[in-house]
């Protein structure tokens, strides 16, 4: 048997579909005898995972694993499992094995890391387990050998969600993972593409699928939604790819095939691209039951932008915001501060464009990170090599000070001085109070009336410095944070 891992990452209330789980699943439905255990629904998975390996045959502990706490979880079931059964092999892919293999392969619990897209590679690992074909021969596989020496075999190429058959949804509790949201009571989540072809500096999906993109067939899109809507009774979705609309046409075939089903839904796009469609084809997407769409603005300033690798000027943000507002869709601007070459400024700069935004479309909703680096797929981003150096062992990224970095809680940059990081802080809790999110569901009226009420003066006279009382009444009211809004 080959178990599918996916480690705790969210609070039990915040599951969604374990959507890199599903998709190895599709590939090894009636192919391969195979269990899901996934550690936000399962309470103790570790215990879950020895009773199965004590039960059965185990050839394989499959485990998905993003940064942050997930990793965290990762580790400690590992170790475990290492332990109890020194001989089941246990592999890692996802985002963090990905983009940090070598710190990944250093553990002793770990033998095999998969970069990249994982299907293939997964089967093409197991067939290599069973001796039919070497380890060297498959692709995006890194391993080790005895004596701890890493190999890292060539990149596999890509292919698109339509080379591979539909995710085994009956292999999980459906109704366990619709769950409440601004969207809808029973918010579905599903990908449509894989990648994405643009470079951004700062960005691990670059690292990870080295700066393409694959969609799925509209058709295909609609066939799932239409499923998750009829038979588990979805209401409404979020869309997880990096980039939902990179064509114009292939978004008009979709949006006209999901707007009978009636769903609200949220995505991801680029503003340079959705600048470039008709008025129409907005119309269109928002007939589909779009009602708000994340947008990586990033700053406020041109030579940021430039910085970045983004592709974008921050005049065409204010266009995105102005325009987007005669649709009806609420766009979500996510920004990351404190860029290494001027922070200071940079920060200054990004707040002030916020303030702008705000004006042109009170409703938008604003995510604001630090700015965090993350290794390019060769080298490190080049202006902070020498300032800045990532951890060797995973003991070391589970250290408090690593995992608020992961969940870019706070940065570690040395070029963030703590009175800039505290002003980005300051700004987004008054920010936070003027304007609470409409995405927490849980928040009452009152609570939202109180705190708009005492941030007004200090947002209307830019003072940020010492905000506790909102603090502590964000506090009271359990306002959530768009930024965690994954923990
Ligand atoms: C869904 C999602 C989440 C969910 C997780 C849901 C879950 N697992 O239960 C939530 C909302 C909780 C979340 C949280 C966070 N996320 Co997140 N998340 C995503 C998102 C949108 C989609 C991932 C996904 O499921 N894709 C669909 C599947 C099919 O694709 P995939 O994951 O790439 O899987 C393929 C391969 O990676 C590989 N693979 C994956 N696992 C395995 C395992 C094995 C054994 C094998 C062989 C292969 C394999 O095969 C799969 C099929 O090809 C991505 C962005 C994106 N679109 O990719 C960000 C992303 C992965 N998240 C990211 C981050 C940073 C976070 C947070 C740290 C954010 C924060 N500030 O808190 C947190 C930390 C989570 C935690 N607790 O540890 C970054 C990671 C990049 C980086 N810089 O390292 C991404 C890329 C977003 C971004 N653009 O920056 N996230
Ligand atoms: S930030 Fe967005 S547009 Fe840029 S590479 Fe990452 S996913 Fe693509």
């Amino acid at each position: 048997m080959i178990i599918l891992y996916s480690p705790r990452a969210t609070k039990p209330r915040n599951r969604r579909f374990p959507l890199s789980i599903l998709a190895l699943a599709a590939v090894l439905e009636g192919r391969e005898d195979y269990s899901i255990v996934d550690g936000n629904l399962d309470g103790n998975p570790t215990e879950t995972l020895l009773a199965l390996m004590r039960e059965k045959s185990v050839e394989l502990l499959a485990v998905t694993v993003m940064p942050g706490p997930q990793m965290a979880c990762a580790v400690e079931t590992c170790r475990r499992i290492r332990a109890a059964f020194p001989h089941i092999p246990i592999v890692w892919g996802g985002y963090f094995p990905t983009i940090y293999t070598a710190a990944v392969l250093n553990a002793n619990y770990v033998d095999f890391a998969v970069r990249g897209q994982g299907e293939e590679t997964l089967l093409e690992l197991v067939e290599a387990l069973r001796k039919k074909r070497s380890f060297e021969s498959v692709r995006g596989l890194s391993f080790k050998d005895g004596s701890g020496r890493h190999y890292h075999n060539p990149e596999r190429p890509m292919k698109g969600p339509d080379a591979f058959s539909w995710y085994p949804y009956h292999r999980l509790p459906v109704e366990d993972y619709l769950r409440p949201s601004f969207f809808g009571r029973r918010t579905a989540v599903h990908q449509a593409s894989i990648g994405c072809p643009y470079q951004c500096s700062f960005c691990g999906v670059v690292t990870a699928y080295g700066a393409q993109q694959k969609m799925e067939s509209p058709a295909r899109t609609e066939s799932i939604l239409r499923h998750l809507a009829r038979n588990f009774g979805a209401d409404s979705i979020q869309f997880y790819d990096n980039n939902f609309f990179l064509r114009e046409d292939h978004a008009r075939e979709l949006m006209d095939r999901i707007a009978p089903l009636g769903l609200r839904w949220w995505c991801e796009a680029r503003i340079d691209l959705m600048l470039r469609f008709s008025d129409a084809t907005f119309e269109a997407i928002r007939r589909a039951g779009c009602t708000m769409i994340f947008f990586g603005a990033e700053s406020g300033s041109d030579w940021v932008l430039k910085e970045m690798n983004k592709h974008l000027k921050a005049e065409q943000t204010l266009e995105l915001a102005r325009r987007i507002r005669q649709f009806d869709i609420i766009p979500e601007f996510s920004f990351v501060v404190g860029n290494p070459k001027a922070p200071e400024r940079d920060t200054r700069e990004c707040l002030q464009f916020i303030r702008t935004i705000k004006q042109l479309n009170p409703a938008s909703e604003i995510i604001l990170y630090h700015y965090t680096p993350v290794p390019q797929r060769e080298q490190m981003y080049g202006e902070v090599e020498g300032q800045f150096e990532f951890p060797k062992t995973l003991e070391e990224w589970m250290t408090r000070p690593w995992q608020d970095f992961s969940t870019r809680k706070d940065p570690l940059t040395p070029w963030l001085k703590p009175s800039t990081k505290r002003r980005i802080d300051n700004f987004r809790l008054v920010l936070s109070s003027r304007w609470p999110t409409v995405q927490d569901p849980r928040l009452p009226r009152w609570g939202r009336r109180t705190l708009q009420t005492i941030s007004a003066w200090r947002y209307r006279v830019g003072f940020y410095n010492f905000p506790y009382e909102l603090q502590l009444m964000q506090w009271l009211v359990h306002l959530r944070k768009p930024e965690a809004e994954s923990l």
